[in-house]
C-alpha cells in the first residue's frame, strides 16, 4: 500500500484568459473550472491511474474539501482524509492563457492543523503503516505549523517503514533530511536554499548532490523544470533532458513526476527508469489544461524522446 500525505489540502481553481494577464486591462476569461490541487493528492491520482493500491491522507474542510474528495474520486482516488471542522479546504487560483507559456499560481496559507485532527493523522499511520508500504509526504504544511509536529510525523513514519518519500521545500524540506528519506525532490532554487548557495554550473550540483549521497539519501533528484532533471543512480549523476513539448499548464507537473517516480519504485523498477517515466508522464502533464490530467499513451511516446546522459 502507499499512502500519500497532503497536511496542506487545495482545489485548483484554473481561469484561463484569451492573453496573458495584463495590469489595468480587462482580462477576458475563455473558461473557469475546479480540479483536485496539490501535492501529494496528485501523486494518488497517478498511482490510480495506473491500478496501483494507494490512500489519500491529509486534512480537508468544508465545502472544498467536500469538492476536492469527489474530485479525487472521479480520478478513482480512496481518500482517508480527516476532516476538521469549522476550516475550509483552501482554493489556489491557477491562471493560464492561450500563449501556453506557464501558469500563475496564487496560492492561500491553509488553514492550521488541530491538534486533534494531527493527531488522528498520527493513529492512522501507527495503525495501517507496515514495513513494505510506501508513504509520500508532499507540499509544505499550512503557514506557522510546528517544526515539532513535522518531526513528530516523520518520525511516525520511520518507525514503520523506511520508504519514506518526501517532496516538500524551506525549512521543511531542510528538517526532513535528518529522517533520511528514500527520495527527495528540490527544484533549482530550493536546492540552492537548502545548501545555502546559489549554484552556477553542473560540477557545483555534482558536488553537492554527492554530500546528500553520503548522508544516506537514496534518491536526490533535482529538477531543472524545462530542462529536465540531475539524479544520482548507484554512484553516477546522470542528467535527464525530455523532449520539447507545446506546454499548455504547468502547474502540477512536479507533483506528477513525484507520482510517476513512486510508482516504479513500487513496481521495482530501476532508479534510472523510474525517472524516465516520471520525466515522460510530467511531460504529458504540461500538456493537458488542469492540474491533474495526464495521458499513458502519450506518456509512453514521451518515453522514447528523452535522453539520459551520464556526467
Ligand atoms: O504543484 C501544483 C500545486 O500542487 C497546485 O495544484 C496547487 O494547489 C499548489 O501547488 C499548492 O502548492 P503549495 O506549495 O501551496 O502547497
Amino acid at each position: 500500500m502507499i499512502y500519500t500525505i497532503t497536511l496542506n489540502t487545495a482545489i485548483d481553481r484554473i481561469i484561463k484568459l484569451d492573453n496573458p494577464l495584463h495590469k489595468k486591462h480587462n482580462n477576458k476569461v475563455i473558461s473557469k473550472t475546479y480540479d483536485i490541487g496539490g501535492k501529494a493528492t496528485h501523486v494518488s491520482v497517478v498511482l490510480s491511474a495506473l491500478g496501483i493500491d494507494n490512500r489519500a491522507l491529509g486534512v480537508i474542510g468544508g465545502q472544498t474539501g467536500e469538492t476536492l474528495v469527489k474530485l479525487m474520486k472521479n480520478k478513482k482516488v480512496i481518500c482517508d482524509f480527516i476532516n476538521q471542522e469549522n476550516v475550509s479546504t483552501r482554493e489556489s487560483i491557477v491562471v493560464v492563457d492561450n500563449k501556453n507559456e506557464g501558469s500563475y499560481m496564487i496560492t492561500e496559507k491553509g488553514f492550521p492543523i488541530s491538534e486533534k485532527s494531527f493527531n488522528k493523522l498520527l493513529k492512522i499511520l501507527r495503525t495501517k503503516v507496515e514495513k513494505e508500504d510506501f508513504v509520500v509526504i508532499c507540499g509544505s504544511p499550512p503557514k506557522g505549523f510546528p517544526l515539532k509536529n513535522f518531526n513528530e510525523l516523520l518520525s511516525v513514519v520511520k518507525e514503520k517503514t523506511n520508504n519514506l518519500y518526501i517532496d516538500t521545500s524551506g525549512i521543511y524540506l531542510k528538517e526532513s533530511l535528518k529522517h533520511k528519506p528514500i527520495f527527495i525532490k528540490p527544484n533549482q532554487f530550493e536546492f540552492s536554499e537548502l545548501v545555502g548557495k546559489e549554484l552556477t554550473s553542473i560540477n557545483e550540483y555534482i558536488n553537492e548532490i554527492e554530500k546528500f549521497i553520503n548522508l544516506g539519501i537514496e534518491n536526490i533528484v533535482v529538477s531543472l523544470g524545462k530542462d529536465g532533471s540531475l539524479i544520482c543512480n548507484e554512484g553516477e549523476i546522470y542528467k535527464i533532458t525530455p523532449p520539447k513539448i507545446k506546454e499548455v499548464n504547468d502547474t502540477g507537473c512536479g507533483d506528477v513526476f513525484v507520482g510517476g517516480f513512486v510508482s516504479q519504485k513500487s513496481l521495482k523498477k530501476s532508479t534510472l527508469d523510474s525517472v524516465i517515466f516520471a520525466t515522460a508522464i510530467s511531460c504529458s502533464k504540461a500538456t493537458k489544461n488542469d492540474s491533474s490530467s495526464f495521458d499513458l499513451l502519450q506518456t509512453n511516446e514521451f518515453i522514447k524522446k528523452i535522453k539520459i546522459e551520464k556526467i
